[in-house]
């Protein structure tokens, strides 16, 4: 089930050194060693899986209810105004092992829309992207 050559499941072995802050049957949660702000957590599963895509469905609750804890707990423990939750699946994500960020964010913290650009629809294009998306949803 583990990947012997994976970072973070050194980390969930505790073989690989991490500053854990919680554990569940299922998720492990550790510092970011480069936090966007201090605070910020990484949620792992257990078992190694690479995307979203790859996660069992039973572990889905289990992890996105730790993303949601870990969110209430960087607010109402160190004082963030809110917190920005997100994944990285195959482009820019640099360990290949599902892991969910939880950021924790406060008005002026510098950080604007996470550098984004951002485009637009042109006439008839976004009913087209919607139908091509609904399809493979079907
Ligand atoms: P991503 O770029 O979305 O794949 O995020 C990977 C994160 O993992 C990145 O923010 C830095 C973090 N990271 C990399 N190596 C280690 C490590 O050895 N320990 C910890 N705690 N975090 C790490």
């Amino acid at each position: 089930m583990n990947d012997p050559d994976c970072l973070f499941c050194g980390i969930v072995a505790g073989t690989t050194p991490a500053t854990i802050v919680m554990e569940t049957d299922d998720v492990v949660g550790f510092l970011d060693v480069r936090p966007v702000f201090k605070g910020h957590v990484l949620l792992v599963p257990r078992q190694h899986v690479v995307t979203l895509s790859d996660l069992p469905e039973p572990l889905i609750v289990p992890l996105f209810s730790a993303a949601q804890r870990v969110a209430d707990a960087i607010t109402s423990g160190l004082g963030a105004q809110g917190t920005f939750v997100a994944m990285n699946n195959v482009v820019s994500q640099s360990v290949a092992h599902l892991h969910v960020h939880v950021v924790p964010r406060t008005k002026g913290d510098g950080l604007r829309g996470f550098f984004w650009p951002r485009t637009k629809y042109a006439d008839g294009e976004a009913e087209t992207c919607a139908a091509t998306i609904r399809e493979a949803l079907a």
